[in-house]
């Protein structure tokens, strides 16, 4: 097994319904990733340990997914220097505008790069996470333009009855 690149954390593993998106599109790419469950709150010590060591076990982008008051994504960003992708969750109170407004409203200094919430999200987080991927990897740039092409020409082909 590769080493992971790209680590796809979410904060209980009611997320993973949503994320198995994003590990399902890594796999389509070939990127190889790691799939956690770490909360920010009920596992706040392995979350941070988890953060802080990601660098210095190869992984190169962390995608990280929460629901209600998600600080995960912020917290995860405080503890390395990888670019941290955040998602939030549906959450049943508030439909996720919760978790969009606790991922993307980071203060100045720390930056979460937030995606749409849920599954949409989800997806685009792994396709981000390869294009930064990608700068450095020309194989992977070329299995973008192609999964480009062919969502166009499916989008060419459709026909209303
Ligand atoms: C967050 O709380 C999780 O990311 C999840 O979206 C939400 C609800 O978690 P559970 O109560 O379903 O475990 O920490």
């Amino acid at each position: 097994m590769d080493k992971p690149l790209v680590a796809v954390m979410m904060g209980s593993k009611s997320d993973w319904e949503v994320m198995k998106s994003a590990s399902e599109t890594l796999a389509k790419f070939g990127v190889p990733h790691e799939n956690r469950v770490l909360s920010a709150h009920r596992s706040p010590k392995l979350t941070a340990e988890y953060a802080s060591s990601a660098e210095e076990r190869g992984l190169e982008v962390i995608i990280a997914a929460a629901g209600g008051a998600a600080h995960l994504a912020g917290v995860v960003a405080a503890h390395t220097v990888l670019p941290v992708l955040g998602v939030p969750m549906e959450s049943p109170s508030l439909k996720g505008l919760d978790s969009l407004l606790s991922t993307v409203q980071m203060p100045g200094g720390i930056p979460v790069g937030t995606l749409a919430i849920g599954k949409p999200g989800a997806t685009n987080a792994a396709l981000l996470a390869i294009a930064i991927l990608a700068s450095k990897r020309p194989e992977l740039r070329e299995k973008l333009r192609a999964f480009r092409a062919d969502q166009a020409e499916k989008i060419a082909r459709e026909t209303l009855s």
